[in-house]
């Protein structure tokens, strides 16, 4: 029979165990979210598994909501074929983006993550600025980055060489592997990545060739995937959040391709879609233009003139000022949330004397 550690669990959750687990609970892991059904799974079996009541009026924000990755307590019922989630451990690392809208909140990607593969297909998708993106991410998580390049058949060695110097000349440090799901070439390096009991995560734009690696891994078409369009857009064919356990002991999770870059990290993401309003913007008499009623602003001078529309104009000055206000925001409630920490660390120490 398998073990709890066989699928991650480990010391540092161990040690949370006393705080959490209830009489009656045991320990499962979330293998697999899908809007708000869950998957659980745990020494013996994977089944579904519903959120406790308490979820629904205790909880502040969605990161606050089991994530697939995460550890949680559970009571099963039906005869072991159905459970109710009741805590969720706390998370050794995460991954988690902006949520879309103008509250100021994040949304979790996957929770307890040993390595984050950044994959980005060599053809259409290669991008070093949204490559940057996701490596915030991950830091931002505590989890380690791996870059991979997909679809090495669709380009020259030359090609591939060149794309490898542009990460590596723009200060990027993290391994980076190269392969083929096509031919296979530098599967076996990748392959020797992945190590017994450690759970990693798949990120990176819909149609790069995520699930296909995954479903080269297991040997099978077990999973949906699908062509992408000539222009090499992706169409989202994974649609859930799914951990699955490998032959050889390690686990992976396959996400579904996310949409844009502004959603991952905060603040920049509006310059990168209105590169047009950043070129005009070079030539504004201040370099701290905010394009409103400087003199000398570019910006506005080409609405005036026709040159940028005024819808774009409004469209990017609103967008902007959502992003500054979520980083702010951001940056105040981290701080409070430091600040609490530390009165719950003072209020312990009490405790113990
Ligand atoms: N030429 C080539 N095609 C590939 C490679 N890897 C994947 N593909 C193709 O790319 C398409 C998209 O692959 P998927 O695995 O569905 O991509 P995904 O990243 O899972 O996409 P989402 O689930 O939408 O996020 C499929 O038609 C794959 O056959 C590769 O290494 N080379
Ligand atoms: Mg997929
Ligand atoms: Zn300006």
């Amino acid at each position: 029979m398998m073990k709890l550690s066989d699928i991650g669990f480990d010391q540092w959750f161990q040690a949370h165990v006393n705080d959490l687990r209830q009489e009656g609970r045991e320990i499962a892991r979330i293998s697999a979210v899908d809007r708000g059904s869950y998957l659980i799974k745990n020494q013996t079996k994977e089944i579904p598994a519903e959120l406790a009541g308490k979820f629904y009026f205790q909880v502040e924000s969605s990161v606050d909501l089991p994530c697939v990755g995460d550890w949680v307590t559970v009571q099963y019922h039906s005869n072991d074929t159905a459970a109710i989630i009741h805590e969720v451990f706390p998370r050794k690392t995460f991954l988690r983006r902006k949520s879309a809208g103008e509250k100021v909140d994040f949304q979790m990607i996957a929770a307890n993550i040993d390595v984050a593969f950044i994959v980005q297909s060599c053809h259409f998708d290669f991008n070093v600025r949204r490559m940057d993106r996701y490596l915030v991410m991950a830091a931002d998580g505590g989890v380690e980055p791996i870059v991979i390049l997909t679809k090495t058949d669709l380009i020259t060695l030359e090609e591939l060489e060149q794309k490898i110097a542009a990460i590596r000349s723009s200060a990027i440090s993290a391994r980076v592997l190269a392969l083929s799901n096509i031919t296979g070439i530098g599967f076996d390096e990748f392959q020797q990545v992945l190590v017994s009991g450690s759970t990693y995560c798949l990120l990176g734009s819909s149609g790069v060739g995520k699930t296909t690696l995954i479903n080269r891994l297991i040997g099978q078409d077990a999973f949906d995937t699908k062509a992408v369009s000539g222009t090499g857009e992706g169409i989202h064919t994974t649609a859930r959040r799914q951990l699955v356990v490998l032959k050889q002991g390690s686990m992976l999770i396959d996400t579904p391709g996310m949409r844009e870059l502004g959603l991952i990290g905060v603040g920049e993401g509006v310059d990168q879609s209105f590169q047009d309003i950043l070129r005009l913007s070079v030539d504004c008499r201040y370099h701290n233009c905010g394009h409103t009623q400087e003199p000398g602003c570019a910006v506005r001078a080409a609405v005036i003139s026709g040159v940028l529309n005024e819808d774009r104009y409004s469209s990017y000055m609103k967008l902007k000022k959502e992003s500054e206000y979520h980083e702010l925001s951001y940056i105040d409630k981290r701080k409070k949330d430091r600040a609490f920490g530390r009165f719950i660390k003072s209020v312990k120490k009490q405790m113990k004397v």
